[in-house]
């Protein structure tokens, strides 16, 4: 007659199991030791004259004691906790009840049925919190057996959603001070399922009741930067120790601080209680990142936390905790180097949702194999001759247009397999043209290939090279490597060897955007490269800046001076293009002489040419 204990009806250990949670919702209700209020007595009047038992409660189920809302037909106002019918029903997705306590072995020996009250028969149902725990019960007690079917299930759970929508109504944050409603201290919640849901649902209500009071709120999300040094040092359960003791520190000492708790291993969620300040609110949380200094008790460890914030506020940038969660995320992603709080702008989630519009297409175009290469013709500057192209990746996406690498490469910055891939493709076209262009032409033109800084770096480049070239069997001295100075590592024997690794095979490297960056001579005279390209930002300043004039000279003069060539990059009006030969920049490459084109018209325009 008990109610199954199948495993299925009862909800999941982990949102229960864990009381420390669950009290901090019941902390968030604020309703313990309240007085009665008639639209809960309403309910349990309610319950009692639908089912016709003499008892029914409200309650709610602290640490150590179950305490009445609203108690028709009782005379106690609290019991222990440790009552089976409460724990039973707290654990329970639907409701849980004893059709007759005496025939059930489990509860005839209980002292709440041997003794007063005589509980003959019990069905209660779980009352739930705003973010699912369960904090309390709505119950009919009677004191002969009965029977509880489908229909009368139905009704005890309606009546427990009034019961729940009431506790919503509660206007009754924000209060004082101390008044802590985080729920600091879950252990290991990543990978906790429905944690996340817990935390939204849990904002939410509170910018709901901060709606009501007329209150503004600053959502932070907060990240521990130097966290990894701490685990290096301490073990997993230290760690989460210490967290949990500093993250209580820090909401004891900031009573606006009105909520706390761990998004993932590194990053935090607060909630700031701004009330009608907004103008310091980059100042305020600023305060709160620098009270990271924490001494635990926990084997006497001293750690001060390295944290950057982003920040966005309610309601001003968004009215639901999903959207306001994600926009102080991507404000702590955006922010601007060297800045440790940045506020949420509209900016940001506009190019945001081009950036992920953008990735989401892209990976679709990788997938599809929709990349493809253009071809850039590069001149000689003394006598006008094709000598090589540089081989320049496009994406075409039928809806957004072409798109240059400017944009996507960044995209999968992050992706080690598409940024090979694509290199390996790159190398690949390369190779395949000079094997048919060197069949038909005793000197066929050079073709230059951008290579990201951490291909390059990979200790088995040079070996992919060469393998690609003897696929294709071609040798390298056609092939020329171009690597940005920003890619480079200041670490010049590592960068030396691996070039001298690659000029081996007879490759070229060009050092590419010279100019644009923080140019170091070092590069031109401590490794084995075969020229400077000179960024076109140089270039096509030369015919009206005359600083930009003597920079462009001096850094021809400056290769020279190690016997290295120049390529002037981005030539686009005669006056540059007379400039620079003038310089004796010895190549030209830009849209005055010609622009990036497809494979077919590049094969013509070898064929013209050579
Ligand atoms: O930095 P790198 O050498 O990879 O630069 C090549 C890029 O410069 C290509 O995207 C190409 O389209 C662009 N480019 C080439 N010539 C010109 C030019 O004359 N003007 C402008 N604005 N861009 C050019
Ligand atoms: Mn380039």
């Amino acid at each position: 007659m008990t109610d199954p204990q199948n495993p299925k009806a009862a909800l999941s250990s982990d949102s229960i199991a864990d009381e420390k949670l669950r009290l901090a919702e019941l902390a968030v209700l604020d309703i313990l030791d309240t007085g009665p209020e008639e639209r809960f007595d309403r309910v349990t009047r309610l319950a009692a004259k639908i089912f016709d038992v003499p008892t029914a409660l409200i309650s709610f189920i602290d640490h150590d004691r179950q305490w009445f809302k609203a108690r028709l037909g009782l005379e106690l106002c609290e019991t222990a906790r440790g009552n089976p019918f409460c724990r039973h029903t707290l654990n329970h997705a639907l409701v849980f009840r004893v059709e007759d306590t005496a025939a059930d072995p489990a509860f005839r020996d209980n002292s709440l049925v041997t003794g007063y009250p005589h509980i003959r028969f019990y069905a209660g149902r779980a009352i739930r919190g705003p973010t699912g725990q369960a904090v309390g019960a709505l119950c009919i007690i009677d004191y002969k057996p009965r029977t509880f079917d489908d229909r009368a299930q139905d009704i005890l759970i309606e009546l427990g959603a009034l019961v729940e929508a009431e506790l919503m109504r509660r206007p009754d944050w924000p209060r004082g001070a101390g008044h802590s409603i985080g729920e600091p201290g879950r252990p290991d919640p990543t990978g906790v399922v429905g944690h996340h849901d817990l935390i939204h649902a849990h904002v939410d209500r509170l910018l709901a009741i901060a709606a009501k009071v007329n209150h503004r709120l600053a959502i932070l999300h907060l990240r521990l930067d130097n966290l990894p040094e701490f685990k290096l040092v301490y073990d997993a359960g230290q760690t989460q120790r210490f967290i949990n003791r500093w993250l209580e520190d820090l909401q004891d000492k900031n009573t606006d601080l009105i909520y706390i708790a761990r998004l993932s291993e590194m990053a935090l969620l607060g909630v700031l209680d701004l009330a009608d300040r907004v103008d310091d609110i980059r100042r305020r949380c600023d305060a709160l990142r620098a009270q990271a200094i924490q001494t635990a008790d926990i084997n006497d460890i001293t750690f001060v936390f390295n944290t950057t914030a982003g920040v966005s506020l309610f309601p001003d940038h968004a009215s639901s905790a999903q959207e306001l969660i994600n926009n102080a995320r991507l404000a702590h992603a955006r922010r601007r180097p060297g800045d440790t709080t940045a506020l949420f702008t509209p900016l940001m989630a506009e190019r945001s949702q081009r950036q992920s519009l953008l990735q989401e297409r892209f990976m679709r175009a990788v997938v599809n194999d929709a990349l493809h290469f253009c071809w850039q013709p590069i001149f000689g500057n003394f006598g006008r001759t094709l000598v090589g192209f540089e081989l320049l990746a496009r994406w075409y996406d039928p809806q957004l247009g072409a798109i240059g690498p400017e944009e996507f490469i960044p995209l999968i910055d992050q992706q080690e397999r598409l940024k090979r891939a694509l290199v390996v493709k790159a190398i690949d076209t390369a190779c395949r043209q000079l094997a048919r262009w060197q069949t038909r032409h005793s000197e066929p033109p050079h073709i230059a290939i951008n290579i990201p800084g951490s291909e390059f770096y990979r200790e088995d480049f040079p070996d992919l090279v060469s393998s690609i070239l003897g696929d294709h069997g071609v040798a390298g001295n056609r092939l020329i490597l171009e690597l940005t100075e920003r890619s480079l590592i200041p670490d010049f024997e590592a960068t030396a060897q691996t070039m001298r690794r690659l000029r081996q095979t007879g490759i070229h490297i060009a050092i590419d955007d010279f100019g644009s960056g923080y140019s170091s001579i070092a590069y031109l005279t401590e490794l084995p490269i075969s020229s400077v390209k000179i960024d076109k930002s140089v270039v096509q300043q030369i015919d009206r800046a005359a600083q930009r004039y003597r920079l462009m000279q001096s850094i021809v003069d400056l290769a020279h001076g190690q016997n290295l060539p120049t390529v002037a990059e981005g030539v686009e009006t005669p006056a540059q293009l007379q400039l620079v030969t003038d310089m004796r920049c010895e190549y030209t490459q830009g849209f005055l002489l010609g622009r990036p084109q497809p494979l077919k018209q590049t094969d013509a325009l070898v064929d013209r040419s050579m």
